[in-house]
């Protein structure tokens, strides 16, 4: 830990992984030369009170719109509850759990000026999932929707080491967080953290095996608004964002929260958003940035008729691979070119980007100023543009696990694996393929399940799929979709056949999928993305069955 940390209780620095096993950061734009002393929700909140943006719209809600000092007087009361009534003291982590609304971004600035640490939890949570993450954080204290109580107060009984929780957005009643409020003088005497003071311990959507907590500092939070927010996206203080990632996913973290602040912008934020609601949301509030997932927006495409969304400028994908036919389509319907992005939670945010006239459509994109990425083979040598190898990226952010043996997976050799088989091209343009352990190989050929999905979904009647490799005896894996048809379209022999030939026609005949088998709903995490692995497991247990 730096000798100016502002951490009593120094849990979180004592769980960082070894020097040794850190990816290498680099902070070489002058941009990112942040003070020793530094708290980023002072950064983003009072300094832009400070600066006479007090007045202007912060955060939209349905109940109503708050201002920049709206947010800061709520912020500090709950500071106050945290410190002088929870007793939190710096260092402590606190729980955050409830769906994208005002008090949950007032929540999580109370925590980040008491110079705690913040755990913010997605609101589907189940009581042993919350179980898991207050156990692995040392949780002391959590801030929790009324509305998402019972599953808090079973986390509770299983793992005591939460000793309190004060509930916001309910009934009220004297020990509702809005009481502890009302009762505290506005104002709150920050905590002067230091830029390395870990801030935020953010759990992995996890798709396999046990969350891992990812750590950040006070730093690394303005570190993602100074690079993708500011060079790629280039918000202005008029921008009206909006979107759906929850706040716990660092994706609608920075989307939905840190991006407009830093710049001034407003913040649409709706609870469940959509594809219906939040085109509804950006027509009531003439939005102007949009970031959501890449099935969002296929999905916003049959919707768009009779609505004025002619107030959107930009839109942001990221969390899956966007498919070409869905970028196209896009533009074709609203004019807009959507900005493709990679980034993860162990990254914080998108590392890889492209928008305007930099988009090569169908690829992620070139490092984002302050990041540099390259593709490694198996023994960690740069391959060549042009051959499919390991994503490897560095840059102001890197991965940094709470007390996990997962940390020498992620990093190796200063650099962060993001888990993703990419290509690039002899302009340093990056193409995602498939996550590495997503790759199919079947008689021998490597197939890339994204490709032969992008050929499905160029197919009028297709509405999502995913595909896999399946176990064959045989070929050892066959190429597998599970394809989830148009409202109206039959599903029968003859349109599995007809998607074959498709397939055929648009790749290598080789990559087509040998079966398909027709879906209501793919399976899904909580931040969208598909799991492929239960697809996998699903074909493994009718193998079993078979045999
Ligand atoms: C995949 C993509 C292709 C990729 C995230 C933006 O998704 C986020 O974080 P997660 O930890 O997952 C990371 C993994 O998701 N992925 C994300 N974006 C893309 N694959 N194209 C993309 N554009 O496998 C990556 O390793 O859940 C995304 C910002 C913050 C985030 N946490």
């Amino acid at each position: 830990m730096s000798a100016g940390s502002a951490h009593v209780d120094t849990f979180a620095h004592d769980n960082l992984p070894p020097r040794d096993q850190w990816p290498v950061m680099n902070f070489d734009l002058p941009e990112l030369r942040y003070p020793e002393r530094l708290n980023c929700g002072v950064e983003l909140l009072d300094r832009m009170v400070g600066q006479g943006h007090g007045d202007r719209p912060c955060i939209i809600a349905p109940g109503g719109t708050w201002t920049y000092s709206d947010l800061k007087d709520r912020a500090d009361r709950i500071a106050r509850v945290l410190t002088e009534d929870l007793g939190v003291v710096p260092g402590n982590r606190v729980l955050l759990r409830a769906a994208n609304n005002p008090m949950m971004v007032a929540c999580w600035f109370a925590v980040m000026k008491a110079g705690a640490v913040a755990v913010p939890t997605m609101p589907l949570l189940r009581a042993g999932e919350l179980t898991v993450v207050a156990e692995k954080a040392q949780v002391t204290v959590a801030l929790c929707d009324a509305r998402l109580a019972d599953e808090m107060e079973a986390a509770r009984r299983r793992a005591p080491v939460i000793g309190r929780i004060a509930y916001f957005n309910g009934e009220g009643g004297p020990e509702s967080l809005e009481a502890r409020m009302a009762a505290k003088p506005g104002g709150f005497a920050n905590v002067d953290t230091a830029a390395d003071d870990i801030c935020m311990i953010a759990f992995t959507s996890g798709t396999t095996g046990t969350p891992k907590g990812t750590m950040h500092v006070h730093r690394d939070v303005l570190a993602i608004c100074d690079t993708f927010s500011r060079h790629v996206l280039k918000p202005q203080p008029d921008d009206v964002f909006c979107g759906s990632p929850p706040l716990a996913f660092t994706f609608g973290l920075g989307g939905l929260v840190t991006f407009p602040l830093r710049v001034g912008a407003a913040t649409l934020l709706l609870e469940k958003a959509t594809p219906d609601a939040l085109l509804d949301g950006i027509a009531a509030h003439r939005a102007t940035v949009c970031f959501t997932a890449p099935t969002a927006y296929r999905a916003m495409l049959g919707l768009l008729k009779d609505r004025d969304i002619s107030s959107l400028r930009k839109c942001v994908s990221a969390g899956e691979a966007l498919p070409l036919p869905t970028w196209q389509a896009f533009r074709e319907a609203t004019g807009i070119e959507i900005i493709d992005g990679i980034g993860s939670t162990e990254m914080l945010h998108i590392f890889i980007s492209a928008s305007g006239s930099d988009i090569r459509p169908g690829s992620t994109g070139r490092p984002v100023p302050g990041y540099e990425a390259c593709v490694l083979d198996e023994e960690g040598r740069p391959v060549p543009p042009g051959t499919v190898g390991r994503l490897a990226v560095r840059g102001p952010t890197g991965c940094r696990y709470l007390a996990d043996d997962r940390q020498r997976n992620y990093v190796q050799g200063g650099w962060n694996l993001t888990g993703d088989a990419y290509k690039m091209d002899e302009d340093g343009y990056f193409w995602y393929q498939a996550r590495t352990d997503d790759m199919i190989v079947s008689s021998g050929y490597n197939i890339a399940g994204p490709e032969v999905e992008r050929a499905l979904l160029a197919h009028a009647d297709v509405a999502e799929c995913a595909v896999i490799g399946a176990p064959d005896p045989e070929r050892g894996q066959i190429v597998k979709a599970f394809v989830v048809l148009k409202p109206g379209v039959e599903a029968d022999t003859a349109k599995a056949k007809a998607l074959q030939d498709f397939v055929k026609q648009e790749i290598a005949p080789y990559k087509y999928p040998r079966a398909i088998e027709f879906v209501e709903a793919l399976p899904r995490t909580e931040s969208g993305k598909v799991q492929r692995f239960r697809l996998r497991e699903m074909e493994r247990g009718r193998l079993e069955e078979a045999k």
